[in-house]
C-alpha cells in the first residue's frame, strides 16, 4: 500500500508524537469549546470523544452560535470491576462534571456525557485518584477487554476474570502521552522508553475488541469480538481457551462491501502462556495485514475473509512459533444475566440490578443512582458491570446480605427488578441521540416505549414469559449488537428501523433483515402477526428466533 493511498487518520496517528498530537493546546483554547480536528482524532486513544448535543443543534445555528461542544469519558475496567469506593468516586465526578447519569456500556464499562473542555482534566484526575483510567478505551486499539461478568457462572471464575486484566495490561500503548497531558506528569525525553513493538507509530488499522466468555453462558456475545475467548473447563480445572477470530458487527447502509460477522474458531491454547502469545501476534498479523487505505473495511473481520481464516491461523503460529491445537467441544445456552439474588460456591452473595439500558440516575420511577450509592457507601460490596448493560451487586457475605437487601428494598430496587418483564429485562438500546454523532434514529430514549407497546402484544398473545431478545440501534454499526438479536431494530432515519429476525439464545447466529425501514404502527403491526404465528405455530421450548428461522421467515 502506498502512502497515497492510507486513510488521513494514519497520517494523523504517525505524525502525532505518541498520540499527543496539539491535545494540550487545544485546551488551552478558551475560544472554543472544542478541540482541534486532527486531537478530536488522537483523544479517542485517551478515552474520550468530542460530542455536541444534537438536540440543541438547530436553536443554536438559528443564534449563530457554536454547537453545544462537551466530552464524553469511557473507563478502562476490564471485566467491567469496581470496588465500593470507585463507585463513590465515580458517583461524585459524575455529579460535578458530567451530566450526573452514570452510562453502563454494552463492554462492561462506563461513559459519563456533557464534560465541558476545561473539565476533562480535573475529571481525569479525580478518576486517576481512585485509580480509574481511561486509557486505550477507544481509537484503533485494544478496547474494554470483556468477561463473562456472573461470579457464580464457575467454580473458577476469577481465575478466568483475571485474563481480562492481563490481556489489557499486555496490549496497552507505551506511550505516556495521557499521564503527561491529563496528570501533568514530566515529558518522556527519552523516547527509547516509549518504543513500542505492538502499535509501533501506526496503532491498529482500525479498534480492537476482545471478549472472554465462560460456557454455557455467553453473555458477552463472544463472536462479536475481534478475538473471542472460550474457556474450556474440565473438573473445575482451567484447561485453555478456543481462540475466535474476525467477529465484528458493524455494517454501512448502502454499502454491501460491509457485514457483520461472527467470529471463526480457529483452535486452542492450552496455557496461559500460549493463549497471550497467540493473542499478541493475531494483533500483530492484523496490524501489518488490516487495510489502512478504507476505513469502512479495515477490521480484523475484513482482513481474516480477504487472506483466509487458515493462512491467518498459520501465520499467528508462525510469528508464536507454536501451533494451536483443535478446537476443544464447548456448548453456550444462553446469554442472559441472572438477576435478583444469587450465591457462588464460596457462599457469596450477588444481586444483578435491572438497569434500563444501562442508564443509572434518579427518575420518577426509581432513585437508582442513590441506591447504588447507599449500597457503596456500606463499604461492604463490589460492583461488576455486565455486557447487557446491568450491574451486580457483588461479592458479599452472608453475615452482609441483610443489610444490602434492606437498602434495595427501601429504594424499591428489588421491585424495580421483580417488575421488569422478561422482554424488558433482555432488552439492550445504544445511546443514539442526542450525543452520538452517527445516530440516524433515536434508541435508548424511545426503546422503553416500544418495549411497553410490545408487552401489550406479547400479553396479547399469553407470551408475556418469553425471553426474546430484543435489541436497537440508531444507525448500522451495531453498539447494542442488533445483529445478534432475535429482534433487532436498526435505524434508518429519525422515527423509522430496519426489522431483523432470526438471532438465537445463545448468540451464535445473526439475523437478517425481514422488513426496511418501518415506523412505530408499522412495527407493531408486523410483530402483533408474527407474535400470533408463533402462539400457535411453534414447536415446544421453541425460542422465537428459531421460530421465525425455521419458517424461514427472513
Ligand atoms: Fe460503538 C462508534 C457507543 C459498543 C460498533 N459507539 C460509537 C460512538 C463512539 C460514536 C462515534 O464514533 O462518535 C458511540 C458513542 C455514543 C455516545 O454518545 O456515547 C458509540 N458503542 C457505544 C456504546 C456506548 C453503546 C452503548 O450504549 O453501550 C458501547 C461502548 C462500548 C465500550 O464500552 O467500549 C459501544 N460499538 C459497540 C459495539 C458492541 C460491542 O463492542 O460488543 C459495537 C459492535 C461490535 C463491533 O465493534 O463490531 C460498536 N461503535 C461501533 C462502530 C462500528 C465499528 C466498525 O467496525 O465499523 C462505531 C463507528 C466507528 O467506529 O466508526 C461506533
Ligand atoms: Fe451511535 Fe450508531 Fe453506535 Fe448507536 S449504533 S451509539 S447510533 S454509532
Amino acid at each position: 500500500m502506498t502512502d497515497k493511498n492510507l486513510s488521513p487518520i494514519e497520517k494523523i496517528k504517525t505524525e502525532s508524537d505518541g498520540l499527543r498530537g496539539t491535545i494540550a493546546e487545544s485546551l488551552q483554547d478558551e475560544i472554543t469549546g472544542a478541540i482541534r480536528e486532527d486531537d478530536q482524532s488522537l483523544i479517542k486513544f485517551h478515552g474520550m470523544y468530542q460530542q455536541d448535543d444534537r438536540d440543541r443543534r438547530e436553536e443554536r445555528a438559528e443564534k449563530k452560535l457554536d454547537r453545544l461542544y462537551s466530552f464524553m469519558i469511557r473507563l478502562r475496567l476490564p471485566g467491567g470491576f469496581l470496588t465500593a469506593e470507585q463507585w463513590i468516586a465515580m458517583h461524585e465526578i459524575a455529579g460535578e462534571n458530567s451530566t450526573g447519569v452514570i452510562k453502563i456500556t454494552t463492554r462492561q464499562t462506563v461513559q459519563l456525557h456533557g464534560i465541558l473542555k476545561s473539565k476533562i482534566k480535573p475529571t481525569i484526575q479525580a478518576f486517576n485518584a481512585a485509580k480509574l483510567d481511561s486509557i486505550a478505551t477507544c481509537g484503533d486499539i485494544n478496547r474494554n477487554v470483556l468477561c463473562s461478568a456472573h461470579p457464580k457462572q464457575s467454580n473458577i471464575h476469577s481465575e478466568i476474570f483475571a485474563y481480562a486484566d492481563k490481556i489489557s495490561t499486555l496490549l496497552m500503548p507505551k506511550t505516556r502521552a495521557w499521564y503527561e497531558i491529563w496528570l501533568d506528569e514530566e515529558k518522556v525525553l527519552d523516547k527509547k522508553e516509549e518504543e513500542d513493538p505492538l502499535y509501533q507509530e501506526r496503532y491498529m488499522p482500525r479498534k480492537f475488541k476482545i471478549g472472554i466468555a465462560i460456557p454455557p453462558n455467553n453473555d458477552v456475545d463472544v463472536f462479536g469480538n475481534d478475538i473471542g475467548l472460550i474457556a474450556i473447563i474440565e473438573n473445575d480445572k482451567l484447561k485453555g481457551f478456543n481462540i475466535a477470530i474476525g467477529g465484528g458487527l458493524s455494517t454501512t447502509h448502502g454499502n454491501p462491501e460491509t457485514y457483520a460477522r461472527l467470529g471463526t474458531v480457529i483452535g486452542f491454547a492450552d496455557s496461559e502462556e500460549k493463549t497471550l502469545k497467540a493473542i499478541y501476534e493475531i494483533l500483530t498479523v492484523q496490524r501489518d495485514y488490516g487495510n489502512r487505505s478504507d476505513r469502512k473495511l479495515a477490521r480484523l473481520k475484513y482482513t481474516v475473509d480477504r487472506l483466509g481464516a487458515d493462512w491467518f491461523k498459520e501465520e499467528v503460529e508462525k510469528r508464536a512459533g507454536f501451533k494451536l491445537e483443535e478446537a476443544r467441544p464447548y456448548t453456550f445456552t444462553s446469554r442472559r444475566d441472572y438477576y435478583g439474588w444469587e450465591q457462588n460456591h464460596e457462599g457469596l452473595w450477588y444481586y444483578t440490578v435491572f438497569v434500563e439500558n444501562g442508564r443509572i440516575l434518579d427518575d420518577e420511577n426509581v432513585a437508582l443512582k442513590s441506591a447504588l450509592l447507599a449500597v457503596a457507601k456500606t463499604g461492604k460490596v463490589n460492583f461488576r458491570f455486565t455486557a447487557n448493560q446491568k450491574v451486580i451487586i457483588s461479592d458479599i457475605n452472608e453475615n452482609d446480605k441483610e443489610t444490602i437487601d434492606k437498602i434495595l428494598r427501601q429504594y424499591k430496587i428489588i421491585e424495580h427488578t421483580d417488575n421488569a418483564s422478561p422482554v424488558r429485562k433482555n432488552a439492550m438500546a445504544c445511546v443514539a441521540l442526542p450525543t452520538c454523532p452517527l445516530a440516524l434514529a433515536e434508541a435508548q430514549r424511545y426503546m422503553p416505549s416500544l418495549i411497553t407497546k410490545i408487552e401489550s402484544l406479547l400479553a396479547k398473545h399469553e407470551l408475556s414469559d418469553e425471553e426474546i431478545i430484543i435489541r436497537m440501534t440508531g444507525c448500522p454499526n451495531g453498539c447494542a449488537r442488533s445483529y445478534i438479536a432475535e429482534i433487532g431494530f436498526v435505524g434508518t432515519a429519525l422515527g423509522k428501523y430496519n426489522l431483523h429476525l432470526g438471532g438465537d439464545h445463545e448468540g451464535t447466529r445473526l439475523n437478517k433483515i425481514y422488513k426496511e425501514s418501518l415506523e412505530e404502527p408499522e412495527i407493531l403491526t408486523e410483530l402483533d402477526g408474527l407474535f400470533a404465528s408463533f402462539k400457535n405455530e411453534r414447536n415446544s421450548n421453541e425460542s422465537f428466533g428459531d421460530f421465525t428461522m425455521r419458517k424461514q421467515l427472513i
